[in-house]
C-alpha cells in the first residue's frame, strides 16, 4: 500500500489562510497529486481535487457527513441538525422535503419575482448617484424569497434580514468580527423563522400550498414526526440564506459582463449562450471552496488507505479549475460550454454527483435560472456605467467579493 503523500508542518491551518481557494492546489502542485495529506484544525485531514476524486467523494458508502462539519460553519452558515450533517434514509428523507419544493412552476415564481422587484428598484437607481450592486441585489432577493416561501417580511425589516442572511455566508472561515456577526445572525435568524413555523402550524399564519414554509413545517419524517421547531427553522433559512447567496454570482455575473465586454450582445442575443456564460460564471468565480466528509468504513483506492473516520476536503474551487478537465482554466470563456454534454463530477461550483441520493445542492436550478435572468436584465433592461472602484478579487478571502460590491452610476431604463 503506498502511503498518501503528506505535508510535514504539523499545522497547514495558517497555510489555509495564506493560500484560501489555493490552498489544495498549491500542496497538489508541490506533490504533484490530486490528492495529499495535511493537519488542518488539528486534525489529519485527505485533500482531493478532479473529477476522479469528486467521483469517489460523492460515493455514500464510502463518505458520510456525520461530525463533518466543523463547530464554526454551523454556528454561523449551515446550523445545527439541517439536512448537510445527515446520512443515509434520514438524509434522503430530508432531501426529498427540499427537491420537493423546486418544481418548474416554483422556479418561474421565483424568477418572476426576482424581475418585479429589480424593474420596480431601476426607477429608484436612476435617481441615485451610485448604486452599490451586492447590497441592492441582496434586497431584491431577499424580498422575493420571502414571498415566494411564505415567509412574511415588512419593508421596514428587509435591510436588517438581509444583512443578516449576508452575515451568516460571510462568517464560517473568519476570525473575529466578521465571525461573530455570523453568529449572532444565525441565532436571530433561527428566532426569527421558529416564530414562524410556529405560528404556521398553529394555522395563525396561512402558508401558500407548496411553499417551502407549507412543505418544511408540515414534513413528516419516516417515523410520521413534524420536524422540530428549530430543526425547521435551520432548514427553511437553508433554502433563505442560499438564493440571498446568489446574489454573489449576480456580482461575478457584473464583473465578467465588465471584463468581456464582447459578451454583452451575444448574452441579450441567446437563450443558449446566456445559459453558457452563466456556466462559466459558476466555473470560474470563488465561491464554495471545499466540501467536506468523513471516511464511513475503512477502504483502499488507487493504492491508498482511507482509514474509518479520516477528514476528506474535495477542492471544489481546483477541480472547477483542474486543467485535465478545463484547458486553460483561468482564462473566462463561455465557449467551453457551447458543446458540453453535462459531467456532474467536473462542474462542481455546488457539489457534484446525484441530488436526491448525495450531498449535491438542492438550489442549483434555482441558483441557475436566477442567473440568467440577472444577466438579462443587466445586458437588455438597463444600461449602466462601471466608475473606477477596487474590483479586484482576493482569493485569499473566503468567500470572496470585489471590495467595492460593485459600484454601478448613470443607470437608464431601457425597456
Ligand atoms: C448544499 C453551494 C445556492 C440549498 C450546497 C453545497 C454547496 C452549495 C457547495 C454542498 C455540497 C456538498 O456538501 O457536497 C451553493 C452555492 C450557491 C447555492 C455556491 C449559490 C448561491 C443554493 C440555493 C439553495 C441551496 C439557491 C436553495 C434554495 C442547499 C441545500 C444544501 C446545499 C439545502 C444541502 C444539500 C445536502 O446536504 O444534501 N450548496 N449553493 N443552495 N445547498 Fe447550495
Ligand atoms: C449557502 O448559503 O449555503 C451557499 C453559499 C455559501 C458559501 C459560503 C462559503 C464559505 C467559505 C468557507 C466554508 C468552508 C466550508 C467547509
Amino acid at each position: 500500500m503506498a502511503t498518501i503523500p503528506a505535508d510535514r508542518s504539523p499545522d497547514s491551518t495558517l497555510a489555509l489562510r495564506r493560500d484560501g481557494y489555493r490552498f489544495i492546489s498549491n500542496g497538489c502542485a508541490r506533490h504533484d497529486s490530486d490528492i495529499f495529506e495535511a493537519r488542518l484544525l488539528l486534525e489529519r485531514t485527505i485533500c482531493l481535487r478532479g473529477r476522479a476524486g469528486a467521483q469517489l467523494f460523492y460515493d455514500t458508502d464510502r463518505f458520510e457527513r456525520h461530525g463533518a462539519s466543523p463547530k464554526r460553519v454551523q454556528r454561523t452558515l449551515v446550523g445545527v441538525g439541517g439536512v448537510q450533517g445527515l446520512d443515509g434514509p434520514a438524509h434522503r428523507d430530508r432531501k426529498a422535503m427540499f427537491m420537493s419544493i423546486m418544481t418548474p412552476s416554483a422556479l418561474r415564481q421565483l424568477g418572476q419575482l426576482v424581475d418585479d422587484e429589480w424593474r420596480a428598484r431601476i426607477p429608484v437607481w436612476e435617481r441615485a448617484d451610485r448604486v452599490v450592486l451586492y447590497d441592492e441585489v441582496g434586497q431584491i432577493l431577499t424580498r422575493a424569497v420571502c414571498a415566494w416561501a411564505g415567509v412574511p417580511l415588512a419593508e421596514s425589516a428587509v435591510a436588517r434580514r438581509n444583512a443578516d442572511l449576508h452575515a451568516m455566508i460571510a462568517a464560517p472561515a473568519a476570525l473575529g468580527p466578521r465571525h461573530w456577526r455570523g453568529r449572532l445572525a444565525r441565532r436571530r435568524s433561527e428566532r426569527w423563522i421558529t416564530d414562524v413555523v410556529e405560528r404556521a402550524r398553529s394555522g395563525a399564519l396561512p402558508a401558500p400550498p407548496g411553499s417551502a414554509l407549507a412543505v418544511i413545517a408540515g414534513h413528516l419524517d419516516p417515523g410520521g414526526r413534524p420536524l422540530p421547531p428549530r430543526i425547521a427553522a435551520v432548514e427553511l433559512l437553508n433554502v433563505l440564506r442560499p438564493t440571498v447567496a446568489v446574489d454573489r454570482y449576480v456580482v461575478f455575473a457584473a464583473l465578467a459582463l465588465h471584463d468581456h465586454p464582447q459578451w454583452r450582445e451575444r448574452v441579450r442575443a441567446g437563450e443558449e449562450t446566456a445559459e453558457c456564460f452563466v456556466q462559466e460564471v459558476r466555473r470560474h468565480y470563488p465561491f464554495f471552496p471545499v466540501a467536506g466528509a468523513r471516511v464511513r468504513r475503512a477502504f483502499d483506492w488507487q493504492g491508498y488507505h482511507f482509514p474509518q473516520g479520516r477528514r476528506v476536503l474535495l477542492d471544489l474551487y481546483g477541480t472547477n479549475h483542474h486543467p485535465d478537465l478545463w484547458p486553460e482554466p483561468d482564462r473566462f470563456d463561455p465557449d467551453r460550454f457551447a458543446n458540453w454534454r453535462g459531467d456532474p463530477f467536473a462542474l462542481v461550483p455546488q457539489g457534484g454527483g446525484e441530488h436526491l441520493a448525495g450531498h449535491r445542492c438542492a438550489g442549483e436550478w434555482i441558483t441557475i435560472e436566477l442567473m440568467k435572468r440577472a444577466v438579462h436584465t443587466l445586458t437588455g433592461a438597463m444600461r449602466y456605467d462601471v466608475p473606477p472602484q477596487n474590483l479586484a478579487l482576493n482569493l485569499r478571502r473566503m468567500p470572496a467579493l470585489p471590495p467595492s460590491r460593485f459600484v454601478i452610476r448613470n443607470v437608464r431604463r431601457t425597456r
